[in-house]
């Protein structure tokens, strides 16, 4: 009767090594999610630091009115309505310094609106 139980707990240990194990392979393989928040004039974070050929999901929200992100360097441009959320895909493909700046005219600030992107290794 003991050795059944014990059997049976050993069994849970290992299913549970091997599911934390699945879901940890799962979490890295998945696209790092990176939420931006836009609001005149200012997106928040305001600086994000990426890693070369990881895939990234940009989840870009608006708090206001409509604005916009794009990094000319990468291609990218993403819009967002007044108070709506909108999700990007992209994969940064070289290193650097990047600067995105919003792509939709939301103001006085607009021209200063920006956000720092470093890509490393
Ligand atoms: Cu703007």
């Amino acid at each position: 009767m003991l050795k059944k139980w014990t059997r049976a707990a050993m069994l849970i240990a290992i299913l549970f090594c091997v599911a934390s194990q699945t879901r940890l392979l799962h979490s890295q393989d998945a696209p790092k999610r990176v939420e931006i928040t836009a609001k005149k004039f200012s997106f928040t974070p305001g600086d994000v630091t990426l890693k070369k050929g990881q895939p990234v999901v940009l989840v870009l929200k608006s708090e206001d009115v409509p604005h916009g992100l794009s990094f000319r360097d990468f291609n990218v441009n993403i819009k967002v309505g007044a108070g709506k959320t909108v999700e990007a895909h992209f994969t940064p493909d070289k290193t650097g310094d990047f600067t995105g700046h919003c792509s939709v005219f939301c103001g006085s600030g607009h021209g200063s609106m920006a956000l720092k992107l470093h890509v490393v290794d």
